[in-house]
């Protein structure tokens, strides 16, 4: 519950003691302690399911608890003993519940029964299943395929995602937006141009032979916990860890394994980062061209005996180097202190410990690829990588930390809007259909069409688009004038609150839950951050007999929908999920040889990436050096204005994403409140604000304006001209085309804004 907030410093490291009772606490909220207590030692272990918070790897060999603080919440959130049905929605109009924040959505607990809006009780009554597939069909059936969005959420696994892709092809459109195009599409973008694959190249293993690991833009205590654990054992080997992020994250700084009795005893931290510079927001190009340029002085002044760049693996495996170590050397210190915040003294000494290292991991997240650079912003830390032939060998490479549980698995088996990344032909020689060749929409695009109107249906496979989008104001008018919305989910959030015309909420199992077809357990796979396949058994006995699960939705709704067509095996599908791992094998036969048999490998199968054999899938046969002209974050941002600041929309450590678990940020001292914006000290007093004082944040832009109210100022160690405050509350500020060049990912690191005192 929101209470009147509380600021304090938090002194304890990540994990700890205070790990250990969020834990409890949030398993005791919830309502279900010991079923969820019993299914956390099942938690990403062989036979066991794969955690439904983040994406990080699953070891072969799993810790005793393989969970974290947030992967136990998210269990707990799943596994909650609260429901809610047809009676809860008779008693609250939707007009009511748009007023409920989006915690109070989601903690009535998991949706029952599958709903339909009523215009003129303006409540979601109940709907037989049939029913509602067969409405939804006939709906679907009289729209323009063209004009249809599947947008998903990244959580649901492959063998839902891949008939999911099917539906949307079959039904004549690559609309299949998703929540990686919020997220590491810059990453989809920038890695296919430089080294020909649209994912990172290491594997968990790697973290074990790493002598340097790069972090830019991560917050690894509160996103990725589970990571801690390797990075505390490269910390205990002594290797370097040299990080690049505005904030002082506590789990970049300190940790103590809550799973190990004697540090937790003896209160035993394990330090994380050996240095930490806190580049500004939007900073990361300049901080880059930086390094790679304090490198390059090195290299030019070392003997020829003594090189620290790898020139043979450039000459044999590189495009574009001497283009690019020119560019480095005409940049001038002066413009790369102003635009990273950082001393040249600050990034010569992180060079200097690079050019000693032969084998280096570089680490990042949305602090690199959440910014109108963010394309620049990956490949830039891919040159640095390339200039000591830091990948394909064991310890090296790049490492994006995937953000949903099954996120990149749902590209891997189709999810995408553009078309040439679509087996297309292969599905046409499978299923006989002709599919769509042009690109669909993508989240921006989908964002755009649901505004001016060409939008006029959605359809969600799990998630929160309209909340998790930019331009929520203008996003919420043209969501209400969809002619259909059909979400498939487990908890009620605000995108089901606000609705289109005919609108239709229908409650799947969780895959914790046990899922029986035809009177048999089925398992379900999904794909981690480093590449690998693995098996998620259900555990608990779902919440309630109503639900269906989600590939029987989604087969539901694409029989009502399409022609009939003996190729496609829907019920075949729904009944068995090997057979759609059969039906994944023989559309992907080379990233899913033998897939039924290999799914219980354990510390799972990998994907084969060619880059990780130094093979280049690019258009030069190359690796290449890819660099952006200017360091200019904002290009077409009005003329700057001296107080306009940058915000950086963070993640609180009592959330997933738009799931609000509770108002506590325990790492960064603020409990009870969401609404805080972190400040630094000299800008609160050049602003001639006060901390603890109530302001408003309105963007710098020239189109219209975009306000929010009821802002806490916490005085906070951030650089100077940047500010922090949590998304979703600031994603009305988000102009919908502050996006990233290439990869169209909203901005959400670095928008311009000015505050103003209110209230
Ligand atoms: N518990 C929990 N786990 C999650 C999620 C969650 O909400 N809760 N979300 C999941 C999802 S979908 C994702 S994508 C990931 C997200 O995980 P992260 O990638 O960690 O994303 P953010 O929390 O947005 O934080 C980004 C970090 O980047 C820093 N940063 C901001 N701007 C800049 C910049 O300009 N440069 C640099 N170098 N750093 C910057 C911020 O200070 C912050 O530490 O986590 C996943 N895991
Ligand atoms: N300002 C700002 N905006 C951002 C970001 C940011 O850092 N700043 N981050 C962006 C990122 S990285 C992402 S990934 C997006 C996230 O965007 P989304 O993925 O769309 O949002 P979530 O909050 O993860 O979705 C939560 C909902 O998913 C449903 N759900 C949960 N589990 C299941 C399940 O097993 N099956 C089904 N069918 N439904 C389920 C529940 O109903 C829940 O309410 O937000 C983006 N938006
Ligand atoms: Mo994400």
């Amino acid at each position: 519950m929101a209470r009147d907030g509380r600021i304090e410093t938090y002194d304890g490291p990540a994990g700890g003691w205070g790990s250990a009772k969020s834990v409890g606490r949030a398993l005791v909220y919830d309502g279900a302690p010991l079923k969820s207590g019993a299914a956390l030692w099942k938690q990403n272990k062989p036979g066991g399911f794969a955690c439904v918070s983040c994406a990080w790897s699953k070891p072969r060999e799993p810790h005793l608890f393989e969970f974290c603080e947030n992967g136990a919440k998210a269990t707990g959130w799943e596994l909650t003993s609260k429901t809610i049905g047809a009676e809860f929605f008779a008693r609250h109009t939707l007009t009511e519940l748009e007023g409920w924040s989006d915690f109070e959505l989601e903690d009535q607990g998991r949706l029952t029964e599958p709903l339909k809006y009523d215009a003129a009780s303006d409540t979601y009554q109940p709907i037989a299943w049939e029913r509602a597939f067969e409405e939804i069909g006939g709906a679907l059936k009289a729209t323009d395929p063209k004009r249809t969005a599947f947008y998903a959420s990244g959580r649901a696994s492959l063998e839902t995602s891949y008939m999911y892709q099917l539906l949307a092809r079959a039904y004549g459109a690559n609309n299949l937006p998703d929540s990686s195009n919020m997220c590491h599409e810059s990453t989809s973008v920038a890695l296919p141009e430089s080294i020909g694959v649209p994912v990172g190249t290491v594997f968990l293993d790697d973290f074990d032979h790493a002598d340097l690991i790069f972090f830019f833009g991560q917050n690894v205590g509160s996103n990725a916990p589970r990571m801690l654990h390797p990075l505390q054992e490269a910390a205990k080997r002594g290797v370097p860890i040299i990080t690049f992020n505005p904030l002082k994250e506590r789990g970049l700084e300190r940790f103590t394994n809550p799973q190990a009795p004697t540090e937790m005893l003896s209160g035993a931290e394990t330090r994380i980062s050996t240095q930490y510079h806190q580049v500004k927001a939007g900073g990361d190009l300049a901080a880059l061209f930086g390094l790679c340029k304090a490198l390059i002085a090195i290299d030019d002044a070392a003997a020829p005996g003594a090189k620290v760049i790898d020139h043979a693996f450039i000459a044999e495996h590189c495009h574009g180097y001497d283009a690019f170590a020119d560019a480095c050397r005409a940049r001038d210190w002066p413009e790369l202190e102003r635009c990273s915040g950082l001393t040249r003294h600050a990034i010569e000494i992180a060079a200097e410990v690079y050019s000693r290292s032969s084998a280096a991991i570089g680490v990042y997240g949305m602090g690199l690829t959440q910014h109108r650079s963010g394309v620049d912003n990956v490949q830039m830390l891919m040159n640095l990588l390339l200039m000591k032939g830091n990948i394909g060998r064991p310890g090296a490479g790049i490492c994006p930390v995937r953000g949903h549980s099954n996120v990149q698995g749902q590209r891997t088996v189709g999810i995408t809007e553009k078309a040439s990344l679509a087996p297309l032909d292969r599905l046409k020689e499978l299923y006989g259909f002709e599919p769509p060749r042009e690109d669909g929409m993508a989240t921006v695009d989908v964002c755009e069409g649901i505004i001016d109107g060409e939008v006029e249906a959605f359809v969600s496979l799990g998630g929160n688009f309209l909340r998790a989008t930019p331009e929520t104001g203008l996003m919420e008018d043209g969501w209400r004038k969809l002619k259909l919305s059909v979400q498939i989910a487990t908890k009620l959030n605000r995108s089901h609150v606000v609705h289109g015309r005919a609108a239709y909420l229908l409650p799947c199992l969780g895959r914790i839950e046990i899922d029986r077809q035809a009177g048999r357990p089925q398992i379900v796979s999904i794909e981690d951050s480093t590449s690998h396949f693995h098996a998620s058994h259900g555990f608990a006995e779902p919440c309630a007999p109503t639900l269906l699960s989600e590939p029987a939705i989604v087969a539901g709704i694409a029989k009502a929908t399409l022609p009939p067509n003996p190729s496609i095996d829907w019920d075949g599908w729904t009944a068995d999920y090997a057979r759609v791992r059969d039906a994944i094998e023989a559309t992907y036969p080379k990233v899913f040889p033998r897939f039924n048999e290999r799914i219980e490998t354990p510390g799972g199968f990998p994907k084969p990436i060619s880059a990780r054999e130094r093979e280049w899938n690019t258009s030069t046969g190359k690796a290449n050096f890819i660099f952006p002209e200017s360091l200019d974050e904002n290009p077409d941002m009005p003329a700057p204005q001296p107080d306009a600041l940058r915000l950086i929309t963070l993640r609180s450590n009592d959330q997933f994403n738009t799931t609000v678990y509770g108002y506590d940020d325990r790492f960064r001292g603020v409990e009870g409140t969401r609404m805080v914006v972190f400040m630094h000290a000299n800008d609160i007093a050049r602003l001639s604000l006060r901390d603890g004082q109530t302001v408003a944040m309105r963007t710098v832009a020239d189109d219209f304006e975009r306000e929010v109210e009821g802002f806490r100022i916490v005085a906070y160690d951030i650089p100077e001209g940047c500010v922090g405050a949590y998304y979703p509350e600031c994603n009305p500020l988000i102009p919908l085309w502050h996006h990233a060049r290439g990869s169209k990912v909203p901005a959400a690191k670095s928008v311009p804004v000015l505050i103003r005192p209110c209230g």
